[in-house]
This record gives C-alpha cells, structure tokens and sequence, in this order.
C-alpha cells in the first residue's frame, strides 16, 4: 500500500479480531456524467488499469466489451500476479502513464495517496486524475453514459424496473458469493473459515434452486446481477474450489448454475473477456511457491439449452477481436 505517497510492502491486516477477513473501502468515487460534469462522457477520454484475473476488475473489462466501449475507453492490464510492489505492468512501460505498477497511477492522482492500490482504476486522460476506483460504480457508469455514442449498445443491465430487486441480490450476492470466496480464502481463524464457507454454498444452493425455474437471476432478462454473479462462477472451479478452500463442490456439480455459467459465458463479446491463465496466474502466482494448476478441464463453450442463442447484445454489429485476444 502507499503511505503519504510511499510504498511500503508490510502487510497491513486485513481482518478483523475474529480472524474474519473485511474489505477495505474504496477512495476515488467521482462519476462520468453529462457535459456540464467534472469527468463528461467523451470519447478517447477514459482508461482502466485492470489485472484481467481480479474478478473486480474484470466485472469493468466485461461491461466494456458487451456495451460496445472498446473503441472508446482504452486499457492497460498488468501481470496477473502480484510482486513486492503490488500490481506491475507487462513488458516495458505502460503507454498512459509510463508507469511500472499501479501505485504510480495512485501517486500520480494524488502525491500524497495514502491507502491501498487496488484494480480496477478508471483514468481520466484529460485531467489527469481517477475518477473512481470502485467497480461496480464503474459498471454502472458503463451501463449508460455512453450510450449516446455510435456503436454502444442500448441494452441496460440496471434498468429501473430491476433496479430494486437487482440491488438486494446484489447485496446479499456480494456478502455471501463475490466477497463470500475471499472471506473463505482469507479467514485467519477456523471459525471464520467455516461460516463463511456455509454461508458461500447456502447461497449457491438457493440460487440454483432460484435457476431451476428462470433463466436468469431477475427472469427472462440479463442484468447486472448476473454479471456479478458469473465473475466469480466463472472462476469457482478453476481458482476458489482449490485455492481458497471453497470445496463443499465443483461449479460443475451444481445441476443448473453450472448451464447458467455457461449460457452467460456465451453471450456476445463475453467469451474473449475471460482469460483462464490470468485466473490463474493471480490466485496461484501471487502466493508461494508460484506454481500455476494445469487442470481443470472445464468447457465453457458446451451448448447450455437453457434458451434461444442470445443476440448480439452490443447494437454496433462490429466484430470483437477473436477468441483468446483480450488485449483488444
Ligand atoms: N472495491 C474494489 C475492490 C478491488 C480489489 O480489492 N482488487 C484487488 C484485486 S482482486 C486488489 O487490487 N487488491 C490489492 C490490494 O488490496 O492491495 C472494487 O470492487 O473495485
């Protein structure tokens, strides 16, 4: 983390008197907006710096590609694992900022950041600064802000009909599921382990249940909360199961959560988002002794007859890059 601008790499704890593990919150909250805003919604103007393994990050990396953003908010990833200076960036330079590791892009916005260095980052080119490091404000932002523009899609993910329903899913979805695997993968007591891992598989099982009898979480429509929620499923079997202890079962197990991954994994400009090596590379080469799971042998792209194939979601009719550039 930095202090008054410096960096350090003592570990700061992260849990609580029970061993449990508590998130810290996030510091750049700002918005994109109209004309007349700080931060108005132009073209060319924004970038993320994301890790395409941090389920966070990728939730903004996911929401650039089905809207249609990719010619309009540009990108830089780093090395999926983290070293003695937190998050670093592939090969030489990154482009933006010239900078090595994402505590430059924080001291850069403000010299005297105190705080972790956390992805994803979403710049602004122009004024120099984060507008907000918090992702799902930035996949709200993302939702709308844009849609003005040629080529963006007008699907909303948070339309207003939803919008209640979306957040307490959302809620309960983040404590138990998104968050949920961390509390497992991070307890430091055998107490905060277990509740969390029975709290983790009890929401599961509801939300397989809740999957028997619709397609998607709010029904016959796609919303954020399936977004948030297919970040993490997506990576249960190939990083939680294993990594973070979370192994009552496989996603694979799960009668109908498992099609449900898939049918969202199949969804226009997603597949090209998800970047199996990254998934790995952050939760096994961050830690000792840095060696990276072969298996599993998981295919996201077997038919999951739960529906229609999906349209394009994105309006633009443009072609993403293909399968496995998610450098795009
Ligand atoms: N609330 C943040 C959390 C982001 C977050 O925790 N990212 C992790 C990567 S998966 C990170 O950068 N951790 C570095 C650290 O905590 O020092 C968000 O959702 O945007």
């Amino acid at each position: 983390m930095l202090v008054d601008g410096e960096w350090t790499d003592k570990s700061v704890g992260r849990t609580n008197t029970r061993g449990e593990f508590v998130r810290p919150e996030s510091s750049f909250r700002e918005w994109i907006g109209d004309a007349g805003n700080r931060f108005p919604a132009q073209a060319n103007r924004y970038h993320l710096f994301v890790n395409a393994g941090c389920p966070w990050a990728y939730r903004t990396l996911l929401y650039r590609s089905i809207k249609g953003l990719r010619d309009l908010v540009s990108v830089s990833y780093t090395r999926p694992a983290m070293g003695k200076q937190g998050w670093t960036f592939a090969g030489s330079l990154e482009p933006v900022l010239n900078a090595q590791h994402i505590h430059d892009v924080y001291r850069a916005a403000d010299k005297q950041f105190t705080g972790r260095t956390t992805v994803p980052v979403l710049w602004d080119k122009q004024q120099h600064t984060i507008v907000n490091n918090e992702s799902s404000e930035i996949i709200r932002m993302f939702d709308s802000v844009f849609d003005t523009f040629d080529g963006v899609s007008s699907t909303r993910y948070y339309p207003a009909h939803l919008a209640e329903e979306i957040d307490s899913l959302n809620q309960r979805i983040y404590d138990d599921v998104n968050n949920g695997v961390y509390r497992c993968g991070f307890a430091q007591s055998q107490e905060a382990y277990e509740e969390a891992f029975d709290r983790l598989f009890a929401c599961l099982d509801e939300l397989d249940q809740r999957l028997s009898a619709q397609r998607f979480l709010c029904g016959s429509e796609v919303t954020e909360a399936d977004w948030r929620l297919f970040a993490t499923l997506v990576r249960f079997d190939i990083a939680y199961y294993g990594q973070f202890r979370c192994n009552r079962s496989h996603l694979a197990e799960f009668k109908h959560l498992w099609p449900y991954t898939r049918d969202l994994y199949q969804y226009p400009g997603v597949a090209e988002t998800v970047d199996v090596a990254a998934i790995k590379g952050i939760y096994y080469g961050s830690r000792p002794p840095h060696i990276l799971p072969k298996g599993p042998r998981l295919d996201f792209s077997a038919p999951a007859n739960r529906g229609e194939p999906h349209e394009r979601g994105a309006s633009s009719g443009r072609r993403v890059s293909p399968s496995g550039n998610h450098h795009g």
